[in-house]
């Protein structure tokens, strides 16, 4: 590594002005760091030597892409504990009644934290206390015992130690060959498609997690990108090694393959969606009436994600009435406007057709869209312009980014419109500006497709779908996931990065406003009620907080609160993915689901709506696992939570929870379901009831 002579000389300049200062700049309050016996005797080149051995072994270990560490290149994590006044902290920590560790002195600590991070847990972690297993254990063999010295030395010494800002950084000089053999280059991408994309980007350039592009990577380094990706962060990164998807090694693997340019991926045409069309029962062949006794506008749709199949479950008696092959890890299902229908996509792009007026519901057309999708929707209006219930479909896609328009019977698609397009507010053109939520107006002929990346909600009119009119809206970057207000006019929508609300007034056709609230929204469609003090809201949970947030939407009777956050809902902990409430609900519900805290990622908590101010009630959901998403049935009476499990661990492959929502008492429990995750209620699809 390259240490030029000029930073030589500053370093050496500082070092000996700091020698020679009798009090280095010390905070006023106790207490005050223990004396540092490093550098006092030593030789001066001896300091520099060693400083420079510190910031290499704080690159090698990858400390900056969580921590800041002042005079450290690139060394301004987020993640874990600011170490600008590490020494410091450490004495206090010693000092504390809690700690929980061996170390005695300022040194000792260091090293305990380095060697045996979970021993003590620091409660200054950006997001709250520190979660266990979060921080990687270094050791001699990855560090070298004389790193490892000079590293604790270095931190032994802050604040008060004066860094030149020209120490030394990694000069990547990664090349695939260097280090990914063929296979493991294969694994990676498909992988990083599978478990990465969704957040990143195909190209990497970030949405709703942050950018990957090599210039960003390689500073970090393998050894840290690893530890992320195998314990996830608090802000909503999942632990993929904690969870069982990748061993060390493998996150090791994706670490180095993070470090290169990414692969440029293929496009599609209509002719290779054509290809993989499959018309499996006509619709001349279907019946024309429904073909069972079962309620089935009380069907549970029901993800299974890893199996790549949805079960329909009456909801009446619990029964798994069928299991539909659909795509790879499927994303959501939508209901046709008579609920005649389900559309279920897959991750894959693949997009399955069931029809649930048959015996036994079965899949009656496929068809693949694209390589990475996320949303499907229907047409759901009826009135002077038309009847297009169960007319038409559209599937979302994040690559290539496109939606594209099918038949609603047979699924041949037919049209593609690309979103390849420029950012609403810098116009500048971007590649990979994919398609999130799309949701179908009930008030007019109209799809509303969120372009996330470029932050445009187009509003495509689908009465002529082979020409169709499209209004684009400028709103925010990193559209992600929404629902409707109460009066279905409203559309709210998060940018989850930017952390924003958009709403769009469907009737007008305009951005109504933009909210700002806590961090990371993800409502998935929100929940609507009405405040105690505030009149009608939508609540957004939150990915990177531990709120909910309650925004007011009736802009006619109480204006004053209206496209504002009105009310902040204090969660134990942040990391959650889905809220829900029924109009005839007393209770909100509201998951953890991505809390780095085991036992969080499965608590439940209720709010109820009477006494928002604060959670009425927390508690776990099961002994295993994470809990995920809720859905009530037709009546609004029960409300269903999945409990991912591991399809390996027999009793704790995963299930369904059935509450009784008036007593929020347990009344059985749906068992054996693999990764049961989304789970949407034909009635309440349809009519978007939440
Ligand atoms: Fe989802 C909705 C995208 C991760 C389960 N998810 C959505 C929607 C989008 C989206 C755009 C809205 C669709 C609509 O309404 O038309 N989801 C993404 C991602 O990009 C992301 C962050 C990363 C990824 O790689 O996919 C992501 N989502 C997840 C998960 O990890 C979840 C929990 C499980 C899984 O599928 O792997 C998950 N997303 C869901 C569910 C919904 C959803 C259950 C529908 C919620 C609803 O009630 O409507």
């Amino acid at each position: 590594m390259k240490v030029h002579l000029k930073f030589l000389i500053a370093l050496f300049a500082l070092l000996f002005l700091a020698a020679c200062s009798s009090t280095p700049s010390q905070p006023t309050q106790a207490p005050v760091a223990p004396p540092v016996d490093v550098h006092e005797d030593d030789d001066i080149d001896e300091n520099v030597d060693e400083i420079i051995l510190a910031a290499e072994g704080f690159i090698k270990g990858g400390c900056g892409a969580c921590h800041v560490i002042p005079g450290i290149k690139n060394a301004v994590g987020n993640i874990g504990p600011d170490l600008s006044e590490i020494g410091l902290v450490a004495s206090e920590q010693i000092a504390s009644p809690d700690y929980q560790g061996k170390a005695e002195t300022v040194k000792e600590y260091l090293e305990e934290s380095l060697l045996e991070p979970n021993v003590h847990l620091s409660s200054a972690c950006p997001g709250g206390p520190c979660a266990s297993g979060l921080m990687p254990p270094y050791s001699e063999d990855t560090l070298g015992e004389d790193q490892l010295e000079a590293m604790i030395n270095f931190m032994a010494q802050l604040p008060g130690l004066q860094v030149s800002s020209d120490l030394p950084t990694v000069e990547p000089e990664i090349k695939e060959e260097d280090f990914l053999d063929e296979e493991d280059m294969e694994w990676a991408k498909q992988v990083y498609f599978e478990r990465c994309a969704g957040c990143h980007g195909t190209l990497r350039n970030g949405a709703t997690g942050p950018g990957l592009t090599p210039d960003l990577m390689q500073p970090k380094g393998t050894l840290a990108l690893a530890a992320i990706i195998f314990n996830g962060t608090p802000r909503g990164m999942p632990d993929w090694g904690n969870q069982g998807f990748m061993t060390k090694e493998e996150t090791e693997i994706m670490a180095e393959y993070l470090q290169l340019e990414p692969p440029q991926p293929p496009e599609m045409s209509l002719d290779q969606m054509l290809a993989t069309w499959k018309l499996l029962v006509p619709p001349e062949d279907r019946p024309t009436e429904p073909q069972t006794d079962r309620n089935w506008e009380n069907y549970m749709l029901v993800t299974l994600r890893d199996a790549g199949q949805i079960a329909v479950i009456d909801a009446d008696t619990y029964e798994v009435v069928s299991h539909v092959d659909t795509g790879y890890a499927v994303h959501i299902t939508r209901t046709s406007a008579t609920g005649r229908y389900a559309y279920t996509i897959g991750r894959d792009g693949k997009l399955a057709l069931v029809d649930l007026w048959t015996e036994i519901p079965t899949k009656v057309a496929e068809a693949q869209l694209c390589y990475d999708a996320r949303s499907v929707e229907v047409s759901k209006y009826k009135g002077e312009q038309g009847d297009f219930t169960d007319q038409l479909a559209i599937v979302g896609c994040y690559w290539p980014p496109h939606f594209v328009v099918l038949d609603g019977q047979t699924l041949e698609p037919f049209k593609i419109v690309s979103t390849r397009s420029y950012t609403y507010d810098t116009e500048e053109y971007h590649p990979e500006p994919r398609v999130a939520a799309i949701v179908a107006s009930h008030l007019k002929p109209e799809w509303i497709v969120n372009i996330k990346e470029t932050g445009q909600v187009w509003m495509v009119n689908y009465t002529d779908p082979v020409n169709p009119t499209i209004k684009m809206i400028e709103a925010e970057r990193f559209l992600h996931d929404g629902g409707w207000d109460s009066t279905k006019r409203y559309f709210m929508v998060a940018a989850n990065n930017m952390n924003r609300v958009a709403v769009i007034d469907s009737l007008d056709g305009n951005l109504e406003a933009l909210v700002d609230t806590a961090g990371i929204p993800h409502p998935g469609r929100g929940a609507n009620w009405i405040d105690p003090e505030f009149g009608p809201v939508w609540s957004a949970s939150h990915l990177g907080e531990a709120v909910i947030s309650s925004i007011g939407t009736d802009p006619e009777n109480n204006p004053d609160n209206a496209w504002r956050v009105v009310r902040t809902t204090q969660l134990p902990g942040s990391g959650s993915l889905f809220i829900k409430t029924h109009p005839n609900s007393k209770w909100i519900w509201v998951d953890m689901t991505l809390n780095p805290d085991p036992e969080l990622s499965r608590t439940i908590c209720v709010i109820a709506k009477d006494n928002p101010g604060e959670v009425y009630k927390c508690w776990e959901a099961a002994t295993y696992g994470r809990a995920v998403h809720f859905e009530y049935n037709l009546q609004g009476t029960e409300i269903w939570v999945s409990i991912w499990g591991n399809a390996d661990i027999p009793g704790e492959v995963g299930e369904i929870v059935v509450y009784d929502d008036e007593t929020l008492e347990e009344i059985t429990r749906i068992p054996n379901l693999v990764t049961p995750t989304g789970k949407f209620n034909v009635y309440n699809t349809i009519w978007d009831i939440y």
